[in-house]
C-alpha cells in the first residue's frame, strides 16, 4: 500500500509554479514509495493564493504558515519565498517534525544558513530530512558529466570554466522586484544564478571551493517601481526604487585542489535567456554543457586518434540514464520542468529510505560561504591592478 506525503508549499511565484509541475508529475513518471499530494498552498494575499492553487492543483490554501506548518495532516513543508523568509520558516518546520525542501540560495546569510544547517542536522536523529533546491544537478547530462568526470574519461581537472547568462534586467525600465533588493534577496545576480554556478562547479568535479577574488557591479542603480507594488494602478507616476544588489558578479575560485576556476554571473548579457554553461578542461580531454542545449552533453576526447579529434555530442536521453526511464523513449527530449520531478522523486525516495538527500543544508551551507567570500573579496577590492 502506498503511502501519501501531504506537501504545504509556502509561497507561489515562479518557483512555486515550477515545484507543483514536480510534485504532479513526478508520481505519474516513476513508481514513488509515497505518492506526493499538493495539499495546502500559503500565499501572503488569499485571493492571488487561491488563483494560484486553482491554476497549479493545490486543495487547499492559507495565509498562515505558522499555523499550516504544525498541522498533523501536513508531512513535507516546501520553501519557495524570497530568501529573507527561508531560514524562519525552515526551522520551525523542522523542529515541527516537517520534512523540508528549501529554494536556493539556502539563506541570505552564512549565519542564517548555519542554523538552518544546524537544525537540519538535530531533525535528521528523527529521522526528518531536509534539502535544499539545486535542480540542475538533476539534468541528466549534468549527471553524465559528473559521472565521466569520476569516472577518469577526461583525466586530471585542469581548469572550470562556468556562467550563468540571462537578460531580463538589460532593460534599465524594467520594473524593481524583490530580486533586487537586498534585504529580501540577500545578493542580486550572484545568490539568484551565481549559486546555481558554484554548486555546478562543486557537483560535477567532487571538489570544494577554498578561495574567492571577485568583482561585483551594480550596473543600473535605479528602476521604476511598478504601481502595484505600492498598491495603485499602473506605473506610480515615476516613482523609482534604489537597486540595492549586484547586477554582475564575476570571479575566480580555487578549489581544495588547487585548481583555479573563473566564474560569471549576469542578467545583463543581452540575448542570452537561460544560459548557464560549464566547461571542464582535464588532461585527456574536456566537457560541456549548457543549459539552452540541455539534453546534450559536449565530450571531447583527446586519447582518440589524430584525424578523429573533436567535440562530440552526446544525446542524453538513452532510458540508461538516471531519470530517463521515468519519461519518453530515447530522443524525445527533457525539458525546464522535468528537474522539479527528478527533484520530489530523489526527496521522496530519501524520505522512505531514511537517508539525506543532496544537495544537504550543509552543501547549500558551503554555498553560502563561497557567495559570503565573494561579497568580501569584492568589497576589499583588492584585485584591481593599474595598468
Ligand atoms: C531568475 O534569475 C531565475 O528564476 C532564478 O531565480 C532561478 O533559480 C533559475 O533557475 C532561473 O532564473
Amino acid at each position: 500500500m502506498t503511502t501519501e506525503l501531504r506537501v504545504a508549499m509556502i509561497g507561489h511565484g515562479f518557483m512555486g509554479a515550477a515545484h507543483s509541475t514536480g510534485w504532479r508529475q513526478a508520481p505519474a513518471a516513476f513508481d514513488l514509495p509515497s505518492v506526493p499530494r499538493t495539499a495546502v498552498l500559503v500565499g501572503r494575499d488569499a485571493q492571488t493564493t487561491a488563483a494560484s492553487a486553482l491554476s497549479w492543483g493545490w486543495a487547499e490554501t492559507s495565509t498562515d504558515w505558522r499555523a499550516v506548518i504544525h498541522r498533523d495532516d501536513i508531512d513535507v513543508v516546501d520553501i519557495v519565498t524570497p530568501g529573507d523568509s527561508h531560514a524562519e520558516i525552515a526551522i520551525a518546520a523542522l523542529a515541527a517534525g516537517k520534512h523540508v525542501l528549501c529554494e536556493k540560495p539556502l539563506a541570505n546569510s552564512v549565519r542564517e544558513a548555519e542554523a538552518m544547517h544546524q537544525a537540519a542536522r538535530d531533525a535528521a536523529a528523527h529521522g526528518i530530512r531536509a534539502m535544499v533546491g539545486f535542480t540542475y544537478r538533476r539534468v541528466p547530462a549534468v549527471t553524465l558529466l559528473r559521472d565521466m568526470i569520476a569516472a577518469g574519461r577526461i583525466g586530471t581537472v585542469r581548469q572550470v570554466r562556468t556562467s550563468y547568462r540571462q537578460d531580463w534586467l538589460s532593460d534599465p525600465e524594467s520594473p524593481m522586484t524583490w530580486r533586487l533588493d537586498k534585504d529580501r534577496a540577500g545578493s542580486g545576480a550572484l545568490g539568484d544564478i551565481g549559486a546555481h554556478i558554484v554548486d555546478m562547479a562543486q557537483f560535477v568535479t567532487g571538489q570544494a571551493l577554498t578561495q574567492v577574488s571577485a568583482a561585483l557591479q551594480t550596473i543600473v542603480p535605479e528602476r521604476p517601481v511598478l504601481a502595484e507594488a505600492i498598491g495603485l494602478g499602473g506605473t506610480a507616476g515615476g516613482e523609482r526604487g534604489k537597486v540595492t544588489v549586484d547586477d554582475l558578479a564575476l570571479f575566480h575560485g580555487r578549489f581544495d585542489s588547487g585548481v583555479l576556476a573563473s566564474f560569471e554571473a549576469t542578467r545583463f548579457a543581452t540575448g542570452r535567456k537561460n544560459a548557464l554553461d560549464i566547461e571542464i578542461s582535464g588532461d585527456a580531454g574536456a566537457l560541456h554543457w549548457n543549459l539552452e542545449d540541455l539534453n546534450a552533453l559536449e565530450f571531447y576526447d583527446a586519447t582518440r586518434p589524430p584525424l578523429e579529434q573533436g567535440f562530440t555530442r552526446i544525446l542524453v536521453t538513452e532510458p540508461e540514464h538516471p531519470y530517463l526511464e521515468g519519461w519518453w523513449p530515447a530522443g524525445h527530449m527533457l525539458g525546464y520542468e522535468h528537474g522539479f520531478s527528478h527533484q520530489a522523486k530523489d526527496f521522496i525516495e530519501a524520505i522512505a529510505n531514511g537517508h539525506d538527500p543532496h544537495p544537504t543544508f550543509a552543501e547549500g551551507l558551503h554555498v553560502q560561504r563561497v557567495l559570503d567570500a565573494v561579497e568580501r573579496s569584492a568589497s576589499a577590492r583588492a584585485v584591481w591592478t593599474e595598468v
